[in-house]
């Protein structure tokens, strides 16, 4: 383990290291407990490093059995301090010699005893390993930082019947039997030189599912997704997922695939959702593995996203890979981008949209907003591992987005192409990203820039007048961005505002400007306004009437929006504005505006409104035929933390929920015909398909019996039960049990043991329902919870587990995480402190719950605090969790 001073690593100490390793060689020895990896570093002195440096290699708590230096032994039990130093977690040479040498280490690991799965571990039965960022350390000693490049040859080895299946990256060049033993070898060699984070292997006893892919070139791929014995089917989607991506990536980007086999392996112990290592992508098995009676639509959405999100990395992550890990968005956040914009063509790209700015409201917004904020580029870090963050993925996505808006596609692809060209084989960084776009659209993006190296979420305020004389419409913009820790003054950002005016015919009108406060003719022709500076004023000219703004149209920049649109204005943007992302975003803002006077009139206990105008929008939209996914999603209210995010201070958790209940209530109440015909209209009548369309029926659908339960208890609680006992679909079954959950009393408690019998072989299925139980908002969930963990199918030791029952529980329970006596928050930290011991990764991504604490109300935030403290205080924490600790109370 390391346990380096709490001394911040830092990007402007960056120095280029002082040796390079061209190539790699390891022999690895699978055992359950005594592995024993040979490693032959080719070596050479940096031409651009400091000469006569020592050589340090990183380790991380190995043991070394033996080490030579060209072929000369070294006493690693005692060396000579003038030729070096071998401890667990360092291999330093002295002065090596300046010209090309060897360097031959001998380690001995135990891949049972791995608890935290980084380096090699054993997921079941199967060997496995996880090596981003700095697990490659814990197998051999190594320069293990992305930017020293090589060319590995890995033997593997290992007793047949314990693991007849041996991968690494690569091509497979050799494997046969070791004679007159009951073990057998493979050798694979990966020609293109990687960083040692992109290394992997796996050994097990797997079973296998293959296929193959033509590129367009003519290049025969052979494709294998390995699972547990007997989960082969469930590997269909996943393998289907995956030819679509390498389809697209070649028409999308111009990207092919660049060896002859693809390997895919799903493992059942993972701390995170996949790897990209090169050829060899090993994965959560909750991202490969679904069947429609097992895996729910938005389960089939995030396998097919994430087998394409590893899949591209093959060439941003790979091919070009980071010089440093501050520069993790570089592979990240485009990465995200790309699978972003893959779904989006796979599905309907507006109800993607949606559904990416949710994600990213929900899990980025309150990042920015609070204690744990930090730039996409970071500059310092304590635990790299702890920078894996909805801030470096998703808001990194947006700025490549935004930057898209900005430039236009055409430059847009022109620069990827280049940097396609110009750093393929290298590791890059965001300068040499951000130079490719400058080059190609012509144009400075220094301020453009500052969106990686500024953290906080800018606020765009907007006021609009209309002079009916002078027949203008004048908008004034305004930028601000808040302190965010370590930055108090923000400068100006580029953000691309997409806007229309829509007129009272619904329409959009033509933009036209006034020669003073006008916009270019380029931002006119695209709708798109760039706001650099702090105000900025527009007269949109010859506007017969008062048009609505329509604006931020497909949510064109991570911003916030403050507009004080009228209610009316929204109903207009509601049922006609032609950018769907901001009919939907009108129908939230007019919810998010009913919740917030709901939640201060229950506060001064009185009773929430009800605004039957807001029901008779919403039913126009199903009325006219919307497309069911995009309805679906114009008819999902915003969730308890987004209203608690808008809120922003002195949050009662048990106020929202209440406004939120009410809210719902209202809706379906007011809508309760529509829904109930929506409802038996959209009943199944076909076998079952994963695609968008019949996604977003059933979505539709679901939503509708939710609203349904919420207006009527009793009626909900029938169709629920009936849907439950008929569903052969999980998307079905589920939504029915949720509803089910959330109406106390016998029934509930019947239909959760009922799905436990049937799915009790089924650890995916179980954690659904772990995580369905820990998200009841009723005072008994804490009780519910600490209970679960006592049932047979949980184990700290599983991350899926962890997350499904104790993070969910954290993550998705609002008002019992925060119950009022903190007896939420002294539940997770302890959770916490016993899980850092075997996992720290989980621990600390567990922890970061609490990153909202400041914005809660006195009492609350007293008691989140007085707990953060007690993590803070306790002895022999990871670096992991010391960080988010730390940076949470700082
Ligand atoms: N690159 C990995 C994440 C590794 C996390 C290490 N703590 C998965 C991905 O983003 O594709
Ligand atoms: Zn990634």
């Amino acid at each position: 383990m390391r346990t380096d001073s709490a001394e911040p690593i830092r990007l402007k100490d960056y120095r280029t290291p002082d040796y390079l390793i061209d190539k790699v060689e390891l022999d690895v020895k699978l055992h359950p407990t005594a592995t024993r990896v040979v490693s032959r570093l080719s070596l050479r002195p940096n031409p651009n490093g400091r000469a006569s440096a020592a050589l340090v290699l990183d380790g991380d708590g190995l043991v070394a059995i033996r080490a030579a230096l060209d072929g000369v032994e070294l006493d690693v039990q005692n060396l000579d301090p003038a030729i070096g130093l071998v401890t667990p977690d360092q291999l330093t040479i002295t002065a090596p010699p300046r010209r090309p040498f060897e360097l031959e280490v001998e380690t001995k690991i135990d891949p049972s005893a791995n608890t935290r799965l980084m380096g090699l571990y054993r997921s079941g039965a199967a060997y496995c390993t996880q090596c981003e960022a700095e697990g490659f350390r814990r197998i051999t000693y190594f320069l293990d930082r992305p930017d020293v490049l090589s060319v590995y040859t890995v033997r593997l080895e290992a007793e047949r019947a314990e693991a007849p299946l041996l991968l690494s990256n690569g091509n497979k060049i050799a494997e046969g039997a070791i004679e007159g033993t009951t073990r057998h070898y493979a050798l694979w060699r990966d020609p293109f030189p990687k960083p040692s984070y992109l290394f992997a292997l796996v050994g097990g006893d797997l079973g296998s599912v293959h296929d193959e892919f033509i590129t367009r070139s003519g290049r025969k791929v052979a494709l294998g997704i390995h699972v547990e014995h007997g989960k082969e089917p469930l590997a269909g989607y996943a393998m289907d997922a995956l030819k679509r991506s390498m389809g697209w990536d070649e028409t999308a980007f111009g990207r092919e695939y660049d060896l002859d086999i693809f390997n895919i392996v799903a493992v059942s112990d993972f701390n995170m959702g996949a790897m990209e290592n090169k050829g060899l992508n090993i994965f959560n098995d909750k991202y490969v593995l679904a069947s429609p009676s097992t895996a729910t639509d938005t389960d089939y959405a995030n396998i097919e996203a994430v087998i394409a999100h590893e899949y591209f990395h093959n060439w941003t992550g790979n091919r070009i890979t980071c010089r440093d890990w501050f520069q993790l968005c570089l592979k990240e956040g485009l990465t995200v981008f790309r699978d972003h914009e893959f779904s989006s063509d796979m599905r309907s790209r507006p109800v993607h949209r949606i559904a990416d700015v949710r994600a990213l409201r929900a899990q980025q917004f309150p990042e920015d907003a609070g204690p744990l904020a930090h730039n996409v580029r970071p500059d310092a870090y304590l635990e790299i591992n702890n920078f894996y963050t909805a801030t470096i993925y998703e808001k990194g996505a947006e700025i490549i987005r935004a930057l898209k808006v900005l430039i236009g596609d055409e430059a847009f692809r022109r620069g990827m192409d280049l940097y396609f060209e110009r750093y393929d084989g290298t590791a890059a960084t965001i300068e040499d990203f951000v130079s490719c776009f400058a080059e190609s659209a012509q144009r400075d993006l220094t301020q453009f820039s500052l969106w990686y190296n500024q953290a906080g979420t800018p606020l765009v305020d907007v006021a609009a007048a209309y002079d009916a004389a002078a027949k203008t419409f004048t908008l004034d913009f305004a930028q601000s961005c808040k302190p965010t820790p370590g930055q108090d003054a923000k400068q100006p950002f580029v953000i691309p505002i997409e806007i229309g005016l829509v007129g009272e015919d619904g329409g959009d009108l033509p933009l036209t400007t006034s020669d003073r406060d006008g916009a270019s003719a380029a931002e006119l022709s695209r709708g798109v306004i760039e706001l650099t500076t702090p105000r900025r004023r527009i007269v949109f000219s010859n506007i017969p009437s008062r048009p609505v703004p329509s604006l931020l149209r497909g949510f064109s920049a991570p911003v916030r929006l403050d507009y004080a649109a009228s209610e009316s204005d929204l109903i207009r943007l509601i049922s006609h504005d032609r950018d769907s992302f901001n009919r939907w975003q009108a129908a939230q803002t007019y919810a998010t505006r009913l919740l917030l006077r709901s939640v201060g009139l229950i506060r001064a206990g009185g009773e929430p409104i009800r605004d039957e105008r807001f029901s008779v929008a919403l039913r126009r939209v199903i009325e006219n035929g919307a497309d069911p996914a995009f309805a679906a999603q114009i008819v999902s209210m915003p969730s308890e933390a987004d209203t608690a995010r808008e809120i922003g201070q002195d949050v009662d958790p048990d106020a929202i929920h209440a406004a939120h209940e009410a809210l719902r209530r209202a809706i379906g109440q007011d809508l309760k015909d529509i829904l109930s015909a929506t409802y038996a209209r959209l009943a199944e009548n076909a076998p079952y398909s994963p695609d968008a369309a019949a996604a977003g029926r059933r979505a539709l659908r679901n939503v509708a019996l939710d609203l349904l339960a919420a207006g009527d208890r009793i009626e909900g609680e029938r169709l629920a039960l009936r849907q439950f006992e008929t569903a052969d679909t999980m998307t079905n079954k589920i939504a029915a049990l949720n509803v089910l959950a959330h109406t106390p009393g016998d029934a509930r408690e019947a239909a959760l043991d009922a799905f436990y019998r049937v799915h009790a072989s089924e650890a995916l299925v179980i954690d659904k329902w772990f995580a369905l139980q820990a998200m009841i908002p009723e005072p008994g969930a804490l009780h519910r919870v600490r209970s679960l963990m006592a049932h047979p199918a949980f184990s700290i030791a599983n991350p899926n587990r962890v997350r499904s029952l104790i993070g969910a529980f954290a993550a998705g329970n609002q008002t019992q995480f925060n119950a009022a006596d903190g007896g939420g928050y002294d539940f997770v930290t302890g959770i916490v402190v016993e899980l850092d011991r075997k996992n720290p990764q989980v621990a600390a991504r567990l922890l970061s719950a609490f990153k909202s604490w400041r914005t809660l109300e006195p009492a609350r935030r007293r008691l989140a605090e007085a707990a953060l403290r007690r993590v803070a205080e306790a002895g022999g924490l990871s670096p992991d969790v010391r960080d988010i600790a730390g940076r949470s109370l700082a």
